[in-house]
């Protein structure tokens, strides 16, 4: 009997103590938040490249790892469209907002909106140019004009012995867009000192094969051979460009440097074939530092106005032995 009445205290006191448990949860701010489901609303630029099909397979498989739900829109490249992705984001009641921005200006009312739903916005990869900084929470990418100053010391360095003129091509990304303007400010940065260097054409190509290769076409048919670097912001723009100087009898990565950007497979491949000089990294990898950064907003933790990723620049040399390596 007295052994019945012991086993029956000890089950009691157990009760007692998950149920104080359990009401301590659901007081202790924060706490409940561990547990429900994050519903993350992500709206995407588009899928110009392949870098951005990267982008989006690692924000996808990121967010299935985190078991964050989430809501993905493509705004094939359009702001108005992203725009509306992000109302109707808001309209949802999403825990918290991400979106690469597709250019730079114009975001001020929608994300004054999110601030007013109390829904936190997180840019990824590319920055916005706001006054009031406090309509984001933090920029998860890279630094576009670090990598345009790169990409203009790899030339500096590589025409050290060439008295000129070097005239440059440039094909530009989309207009407005954050690395557009800065991987062109960060070129410009580096070789307006050397008067040898002279950028006698730049159009966008949109960060697109197809685009990359009209703008060259047009491009060879005006300066033709006059043409002695072509600094694509982009591998798709490149490949396409690569694409046009083949065309037109000439030898990209021999006769003409190629200069290009993100260090996606096609552009190491390129490198490999000896079609491109140098091709300066910028990792669409961003998925899991973005979920780590949307459960520390949910958990009411800090987080640094910005968060740079790391990248590096492969020349030519290194491309055949480092293509297995690449993860994207
Ligand atoms: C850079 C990214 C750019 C890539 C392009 O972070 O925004 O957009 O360089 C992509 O390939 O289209």
């Amino acid at each position: 009997m007295a052994n019945t009445r012991r086993a029956a205290c000890r089950a009691l006191g157990a009760l007692a103590l998950c149920s104080s448990i359990g009401a301590l949860a659901l007081t202790t701010p924060g706490a409940y938040a561990q547990d429900k489901q994050i519903t993350l609303g992500f709206a995407q630029v588009g899928a110009e490249s392949a870098w951005r099909t990267a982008n989006t397979e690692s924000v996808k498989s990121a967010a299935a790892d985190a078991k964050i739900k989430l809501k993905f829109s493509d705004a094939q490249q359009k702001q108005e469209n992203q725009i509306k992705a992000i109302r109707s984001y808001i309209a949802q009641k999403v825990d918290v907002i991400a979106f690469s921005p597709v250019v730079e200006s114009g975001w001020e009312p929608v994300l004054r909106e999110a601030k007013a739903a109390k829904i936190p916005v997180i840019l990824t990869d590319r920055n916005i140019d706001v006054k009031d900084t406090s309509l984001y929470v933090t920029m998860i990418g890279s630094d576009f004009m670090e990598e345009g100053r790169r990409g203009g010391h790899w030339l500096a360095d590589h025409y050290k012995n060439d008295q000129g003129p070097i005239n440059i091509a440039e094909l530009q990304g989309t207009v407005g867009s954050a690395p557009a303007n800065d991987r062109h400010s960060g070129l410009i940065e580096v070789i307006k000192s050397d008067p040898k260097f002279k950028i006698i054409a730049s159009q966008s190509g949109d960060f697109t094969l197809a685009g990359g290769k009209q703008v060259m076409e047009a491009f060879i048919k005006t300066y033709g051979n006059k043409i002695n670097v072509v600094y694509a912001h982009n591998d798709d723009m490149a490949l396409g460009a690569i694409q046009a100087m083949e065309e037109a009898g000439m030898h990209p990565g021999k006769d003409i440097t190629v200069v290009s950007f993100d260090a996606t497979k096609g552009g190491f491949q390129a490198m490999a074939a000896g079609k491109m000089n140098v091709d300066v990294e910028c990792s669409p990898l961003l998925g899991p530092q973005l979920m780590s950064a949307v459960k520390d907003v949910v958990a009411g933790k800090p987080l640094p106005k910005r968060i740079l990723t790391e990248e590096t620049v492969f020349p030519m040399s290194v491309a055949a032995q480092t293509l297995p390596t690449r993860k994207y």
